[in-house]
């Protein structure tokens, strides 16, 4: 068992929270996360002020949002909308997004944890210090049925980050350069879960993708470096102690609302590659679309991609709004029935929360599991389930602390809007089959 965690937790959260509190005072209100000049008044969100994320990023892009913490999932994004320049309105893209579940088998069998339902994820919400959130703005968030004196943790991070190249090209002189870095809203948590510090990452960027990643950090399990059967990897001097090797599965819930509607539709592509026949120099590539209109368990392949279309939105081009799933990179674990397969779309019940030990009754022979709930019924409102799994095998660099190995997916617009939401004024004329002018 990962025996340490109250005391440890509980410690550390005591120290956090003082350095939090003597810091308070000269970051407040300095970031840019805090800094909105306050323009048209936006339309009601459906929370207060405390629990509303607003940031207007520097290329202009807006995100909304408001969020809660769950007692067992913790960090929950809600109302989630996107408005880049020139939108007029912002464009709602999920109800709600969660974590599903933290799944972690050891490879000798002998334990296995379901760290959010079963071990106290949400409990281990750690306090951050300014400097873990530069430029931004740390919540206090009180934690449901808290264990210590006090609830409230200085535990949730907003603030901006730079992604990197956003876009590049050439100009019709040789000074002419059209490029721009792309700017984050990033909001995170970090939970402690046992020995391990879990980063939740959600990446909210201005060219209209969301990044949700989940980052293991913190220490080796302690209590697990008897593995003397193989099933390990020597940790420290000679072979003495091998940490054994596991698993981090990782599930994430979005129960999308496309421009304001639930009634999305879920589609599925593949492509395949076949010889040149007589007359073609070269292979042919065909494209298909397969209409999912009931209960999904899909497996990633090759050439193969996903896609939420809206059921009412449409782009000013006039196709259908919809969000690319991009998952990332992941080792999917055969060893149990819900982690069989990468991707589920369920039938939206509001019981239906953990992809594993859902604690809910959702009726007799409901099931407790993910895989269990994809039974044929028609997706009038799907909610979808990303399973990323990580096979940990420890490594002399894992100490200490362990560096973070990160796992997740993006979603991504794809006609959402008629253009790249980042084009300079000076381009906007090129869209479609354009000509050079003059
Ligand atoms: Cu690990």
């Amino acid at each position: 068992m990962r025996v340490n965690s109250n005391t440890k937790a509980r410690t550390r959260a005591a120290a956090a929270l003082t350095v939090a509190a003597l810091a308070a005072g000269a970051t407040a209100g300095a970031g840019p996360a805090t800094a909105q000049p306050k323009a048209a008044p936006a339309p009601a969100a459906a929370c207060s002020a405390a629990y509303r994320i607003e940031q207007k990023l520097s290329s202009g892009t807006t995100w909304r949002m408001c969020w809660r913490y769950d007692g067992k999932a913790g960090l929950v994004l809600e109302n989630i909308s996107y408005q880049p320049k020139g939108e007029p309105k912002q464009i709602k893209v999920l109800n709600s997004a969660r974590l599903g579940q933290i799944h972690v088998p050891y490879d000798d069998g002998n334990i296995e944890y379901d760290d959010l339902t079963g071990f106290d994820f949400a409990q281990g919400l750690m306090n951050l210090a300014p400097s873990e959130c530069p430029g931004g703005t740390i919540k206090s968030v009180k934690v449901p049925d808290s264990w210590n004196e006090d609830p409230n943790v200085k535990g949730l991070c907003t603030t901006t980050r730079s992604r990197g190249h956003a876009y590049r090209m050439q100009g019709d002189t040789a000074n002419k350069v059209f490029q721009a870095e792309g700017k984050d809203l990033l909001v995170y948590t970090v939970n402690q879960v046992g020995w391990y510090e879990y980063m939740t990452e959600w990446r909210f960027q201005d060219d209209g993708a969301i990044t949700m990643n989940v980052g293991a950090t913190g220490s080796l399990s302690w209590d697990d470096y008897d593995a003397g059967d193989g099933r390990g990897w020597p940790i420290g001097k000679g072979a003495s102690a091998k940490s054994t090797s596991h698993s981090h599965n990782a599930f994430w819930r979005l129960d999308f609302a496309l421009d304001g509607s639930t009634k999305n539709k879920v589609e599925q592509y593949d492509s395949t590659v076949a010889a040149p026949v007589r007359g073609q120099r070269a292979p042919t590539t065909k494209t298909t679309r397969t209409k999912v209109s009931k209960e999904l368990a899909g497996d990633s392949k090759n050439y193969r991609w996903w896609r939420m279309v809206s059921a009412t939105g449409k782009n000013k081009d006039g196709h259908a709004r919809s969000y690319e799933i991009v998952p990332g990179p992941t080792t999917k674990y055969p060893g149990r029935s819900y982690t069989k397969h990468d991707l589920y779309v369920t039938q939206y019940n509001k019981c239906e929360l953990f992809a594993s030990h859902n604690p809910g009754n959702c009726g007799a022979g409901a099931g407790k599991s993910v895989d269990k709930w994809v039974n044929g019924q028609a997706l009038t409102h799907p909610v979808m389930w990303m399973n990323i799994g990580f096979h940990h095998i420890a490594r002399d660099e894992d100490q200490q602390p362990m560096p973070v190995h990160w796992q997740g997916f993006s979603i991504a617009p794809r006609d959402v809007t008629a253009m790249n939401p980042l084009t300079p004024a000076e381009l906007g004329w090129q869209n479609g089959h354009w000509q050079p002018r003059g």
